[in-house]
């Protein structure tokens, strides 16, 4: 039998993991080299759920499926809600949608994650193809755009070593210390950058005519359409200098070039556009289709495979789900409570739900108000398969090892739709199915057949090949109005509006693992280390010690995904276009402790 299977994290690298008398180790081919991260490295240690529990008393395994049957029998159909998030990327945890949709229960649609990219980049090419990491290792320059490899894709390093580096991030992360130009962009202003790139190309006639003729032939317009976006008060809004523009473009034409984006550039409510203007820059210089060039973003992971699960379902947004619009809600490989925009909200909700379930590995603030607790098996202990965002292979994930906690998902849905009489296969059944869209390379690894190392190679997948230029933007004019101010510790500004980041932290997965507890600041922002503050915003406010980090821009503070309390700040309306969560749309003011007391006794 295989030791191999793979990691089954939400997570760029889509891993493969070899597995060994209890122990987790990188394959030592393949683009794992051996090494895992930690999340993987410390897989064993992180205490999971144990028993099933209703009400808050332990119950056996055969009872919380008898609890969950009688609670559906008594409103299993448009009175359910199915509520699916990303703990777990294997193919197999969709075989809960299958039964929950042939059931009459409501599903979900939209993304907390990065729709907003996704449909700018749909828009522009016609659909979501990935430039994948073995291709960006082929590239001479990579452009960091909004994206932290250190942490969130950091076996894509070992690829790009001796590599032209740029980075674009109002943080100096890791990749910035080492890069060759790094812009530390004001937060939200990355639609004008890239727009401002091609209006240079264009007016430096760098641009690749013959390819623009062909497929982007609406290029004029959209140079048109950059004119609009004044050069000098946006760069001085941006905090980027003329210099720093011309040093990008200088060393970009004429090169293999990879624009490596992620999702910081895209947590507003217009991070369609952001994604759709980058993808411009790139049209521009002839570099889809081409060996090394493209842009890389989370691509379709499903791109290229069938579902074999029957999914068609009524469905609400994941965004602003109204849970306390159903009677039961089976929340599965996702923490609502506290990863879902606007926390108060959800938590209002929360408690007019009648029936709350929740199928997870870990504690959280989401199996804490459950009704009924069923404890998952780990991707070590059940069958599966997966696929990546970011490269086109298909991962085996065999049973490694048997135990006695939990259920899989199989048959958790086997249990259900026998229950209800609906139609469902075996297991392997399933995972054949899957693996019939995959074809095996040399070294017996699969690939997704259909994917291709280097698509739109005859055009993109619009009505006529060409690509989709933006035709009209929205200008920000408010944020021409925040000021920088250095205060130096002694008299600071109370309300500043401040730009809020809610990057990935290194040390957890969203809510899975070791997570965040603190507000990070610029040391010069006043406030001291340790310090207790309120960080409000429009929606809600949350108390946190201050961490300093001079990484960090004066008009900006960072709270980490998977914090408690930092979606207490985010607003639940989606963004413009990809019913996607805008988690950095809101603003947010910082008062310390101290001053409010001293603030209530001179009332
Ligand atoms: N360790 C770890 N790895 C993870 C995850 C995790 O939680 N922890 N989560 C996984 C998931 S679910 C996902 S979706 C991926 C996401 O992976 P990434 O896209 O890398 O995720 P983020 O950390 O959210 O954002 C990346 C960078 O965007 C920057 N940024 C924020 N706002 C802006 C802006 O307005 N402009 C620009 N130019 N940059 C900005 C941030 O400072 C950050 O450095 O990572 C996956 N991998
Ligand atoms: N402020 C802010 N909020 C964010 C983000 C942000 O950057 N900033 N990021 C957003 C993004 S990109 C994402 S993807 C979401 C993620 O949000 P969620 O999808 O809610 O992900 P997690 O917080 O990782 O919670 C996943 C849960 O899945 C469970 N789980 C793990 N493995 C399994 C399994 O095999 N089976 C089952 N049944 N359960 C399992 C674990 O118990 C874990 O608690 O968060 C979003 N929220
Ligand atoms: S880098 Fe990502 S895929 Fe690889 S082991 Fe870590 S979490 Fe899993
Ligand atoms: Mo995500």
């Amino acid at each position: 039998m295989s030791n191999i299977t793979a990691c089954p994290l939400d997570c760029f690298d889509a891993c493969e993991v070899e597995y060994k008398d209890g122990k987790l180790k990188g394959k030592s081919s393949g683009h794992t080299q051996g090494f895992l991260c930690p999340h993987m490295n410390h897989f064993n240690k992180y205490e999971r759920i144990i028993a099933p529990r209703y009400k808050g008393e332990e119950i056996s395994i055969d009872e919380a499926l008898s609890k969950l049957g009688e609670t559906l029998d008594a409103n299993y159909k448009s009175e359910t809600l199915h509520y699916r998030g990303s703990g777990n990327f294997g193919l197999m945890q969709e075989v809960s949608d299958h039964f929950f949709a042939q059931v009459g229960a409501t599903l979900t649609s939209g993304s907390l994650c990065d729709g907003a990219g996704e449909a700018g980049i749909i828009e522009g090419r016609g659909s979501n193809k990935n430039m994948p990491m073995s291709e960006i290792a082929k590239s001479e320059v990579v452009i960091f755009w909004g994206r932290n490899p250190h942490t969130t894709s950091s076996h894509l390093l070992p690829l790009i070593k001796d590599k032209i580096i740029i980075v674009i991030d109002p943080v100096k992360t890791k990749i910035a210390e080492m890069a060759d130009i790094f812009l530390q962009i004001k937060p939200h202003t990355d639609l004008y950058l890239a727009m401002m790139l091609t209006r240079f190309l264009h007016i430096n006639n760098s641009c690749d005519d013959e390819y623009l003729e062909e497929y982007g032939s609406e290029a004029e317009e959209f140079y048109e359409l950059t004119q609009t976006v004044r050069i000098k008060s946006m760069l001085e809004n941006m905090g980027i200098s003329l210099g720093q523009v011309g040093d990008i473009l200088a060393r970009i034409v004429d090169k293999k070039v990879a624009f490596v984006c992620g999702i910081g550039i895209q947590k507003y409510r217009d991070g369609a556009d952001v994604l759709r203007a980058i993808d411009a820059i790139a049209v521009t210089l002839g570099l889809f289709g081409k060996k090394g060039c493209g842009v890389a973003y989370l691509g379709n992971s499903k791109e290229g495979i069938e579902s074999p699960f029957m999914t068609k379902a009524k469905r609400v947004s994941k965004v602003n789900t109204k849970f306390d619009e159903f009677k039961t809600v089976f929340v599965q490989g996702a923490n609502p409570l506290e990863q879902m925009p606007n926390s108060q909200r959800v938590q209002n909700a929360m408690e007019h739900t009648q029936n709350v379930i929740y199928f997870g590995l870990y504690e959280n603030e989401t199996s804490r108000r459950a009704d009924l607790v069923i404890p998952a098996k780990t991707f070590l202990e059940k069958n599966d398969i997966r696929t990546s965002y970011s490269h086109n292979a298909m991962i085996e994930m065999p049973k490694m090892q048997e135990s006695e906690i939990g259920i899989s998902e199989y048959d958790l849905a086997h249990f259900l739709c026998e229950k209800y009489e609906i139609e469902i296969k075996t297991e392997q059944e399933y995972i054949e199915h899957f693996k019939s869209f995959a074809q095996e390379n040399n070294d017996d690894t699969l690939v997704i057949r259909e994917r291709e190392d280097i698509p739109y190679k005859e055009g993109f997948d619009t009505d006529d090949k060409e690509f989709v230029f933006l035709e009209e933007i929205e200008i920000d004019r408010s944020a021409n109005k925040i000021v920088l101010t250095k205060n130096r510790g002694k008299k600071r500004k109370k309300s500043n509006e401040l730009y809020l980041l809610t990057p990935k932290s290194a040390t957890s997965l969203n809510s899975q693992f070791k997570r965040e507890e603190s507000v990070y600041m610029h040391s010069e922002s006043g406030y001291s280390e340790g310090e207790s503050v309120i960080v409000s915003s429009s929606v809600g406010n949350v108390t946190l010690p201050v961490k300093h980090n001079d990484a960090l821009r004066m008009d900006t503070v960072l709270i980490y995904s998977g914090t408690k309390g930092v979606n207490n700040l985010t607003s639940s309306e989606v963004s413009w276009e990809g019913n996607s969560a805008a988690y950095q749309e809101e603003k947010v003011t910082i008062q310390s402790e101290k001053e409010i007391e001293t603030e209530e006794e001179n009332l």
